[in-house]
């Protein structure tokens, strides 16, 4: 038995909720390995809508078990704020959702130190989602965390104490900013009681024996690969592993044990947040691409940048992360278009090339872009691909030869029951 792995391709907001959703039927446990609150991710069915942050996608569907991995930051407060929404459209989440011990907490002064660190950052921000994502990971790597294991332990108050205090020392460091610390601490150790009443297990064997009974896993990525720590637009990336590899440390997989790996990528391109995004259109075209795709942010309500698909981008996420089969989403949001276009190269001081530069943040590259037939075809209600204008099938395959990978899927609108299988 293998986990399968579910991740963005790009910057995010690909449609990872939704496919997982989809999928979920398929799967005896849903983990999350990475990120935190700073994710959204948006779920539509039954015509009404639903944001998760840190719960896994697989919530929704009755029996499966879900699964906070030890690489995920937890805030309780958000979370208690989830399980509210749950409770409220009543999804009765008892006995299927899981905490790992290792995951770290996220501290009302992790928050504090994001703002004050983005707002001294002036015209460099990195557009944080202000989740206390940065300062939590820092924490983490520099051994300085406190994880949701030893919310056990009882001397867990003079833990959090202690940490606190380094905080306020380090936020001393920034121009003062205003946030009501007591005010969210108490709301914060309120929701650490909800917290609790989950059940806490050594993520690690939890899901390796799951693995062992024969139990079908999969692993849901949040954010998108072009946001990694390590291989994203550096800095403007979040504080954690967003490819295939961040399913080995985020959850105690071992490489051999993952599957197939499903890469998710809009059928053009958004970026929301400071830092490079080579094929942004920051003008009507992009424009009419975030109204046509209600391109705001899930967690923050900020407008997303909006721009074409870029195959360079997407050939090197599929590289680094071992992509098996492609799911293709917002394809309708394409539909009023004559022709579309795709970067298919960048030109680097006078020559072409496949390979994305070391800096994106220096702006001496240009995409170079294939011009492709739009369908000019209102999509809704297509679900299968006979449905499919040709143009619109043309493209699909397409990208599916320019990056070499089968396209598994197609989106053709945000509902559960609007996708196309192939
Ligand atoms: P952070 O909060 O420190 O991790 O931010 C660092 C960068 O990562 C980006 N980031 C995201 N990009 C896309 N979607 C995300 N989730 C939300 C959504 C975001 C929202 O689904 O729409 O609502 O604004 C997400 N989370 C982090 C972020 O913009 C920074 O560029
Ligand atoms: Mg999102």
């Amino acid at each position: 038995m293998a986990v399968d792995v579910l991740l963005g391709l790009q910057w995010g907001d690909e449609g990872k909720g939704k496919i997982v959703d989809v999928l979920a039927p398929q799967y005896d446990i849903i983990a999350r390995f990475q990120g935190g609150p700073n994710a959204g991710h948006t779920l539509i069915f039954d015509g009404k809508k639903f944001v998760l942050h840190t719960v896994p996608s697989g919530i929704f569907r009755p029996g499966l078990l879900n699964l906070i991995g030890n690489g995920v930051v937890i805030d309780p407060i958000t979370l208690s704020k989830e399980l509210d929404q749950l409770d409220a459209a009543g999804i009765d989440y008892a006995g299927r959702l899981f905490v790992a011990r290792k995951a770290h907490l996220i501290l009302p002064s992790h928050r504090l130190l994001d703002a004050a660190r983005e707002n001294a950052k002036g015209d460099r921000k990195i557009g944080s989602t202000l989740k206390g994502i940065g300062p939590t990971y820092m924490d983490k790597t520099g051994r300085n965390g406190l994880r949701v294991g030893n919310l056990e332990a009882p001397d867990f108050r003079t833990r959090y104490e202690e940490l606190k205090q380094k905080h306020k020392e380090h936020v001393g460091l920034y121009p003062y900013i205003e946030f009501d610390l007591a005010g969210e601490e108490r709301k914060w150790f309120e929701a650490v009681e909800r917290l609790k009443s989950l059940p806490f297990v050594d993520g690690e064997y939890w899901i390796n024996s799951a693995l062992d009974e024969g139990k079908k896993i999969l692993a849901e990525g949040a954010q998108g690969s072009m946001l990694d720590i390590d291989f994203g637009t550096y800095p403007f990336v979040t504080s954690s592993n967003t490819i295939t590899a961040g399913v080995c440390t985020g959850l105690g997989i071992a490489p051999q044990k993952i599957g197939e790996v499903i890469g998710i990528t809009k059928a053009y391109c958004t970026r929301v947040g400071g830092g490079p995004f080579p094929t942004e259109l920051d003008n009507e075209i992009g424009e009419f691409l975030r109204r046509e795709g209600g391109e705001f942010g899930a967690t923050t309500g900020r407008p997303r940048r909006c721009g074409w698909i870029d195959l360079v981008q997407l050939r090197y996420t599929i590289m680094l992360s071992g992509v098996t089969q492609l799911v293709v989403t917002k394809v309708d949001v394409l539909n009023k278009f004559a022709t579309l276009q795709a970067a298919d190269a960048y030109e680097v001081d006078g020559q072409l090339t496949a390979v994305l530069p070391f800096d994106l943040c220096h702006e001496n590259y240009q995409p170079v872009y294939t011009a492709i037939e739009g369908w000019n075809t209102d999509l809704s209600g297509v679900k299968e691909e006979a449905q499919l204008p040709q143009a619109c099938l043309d493209y699909v395959r397409f990208l599916e030869e320019k990056l070499g990978v089968r396209v598994s899927m197609v989106s053709t609108g945000p509902d559960r029951e609007e996708l196309v299988l192939r």
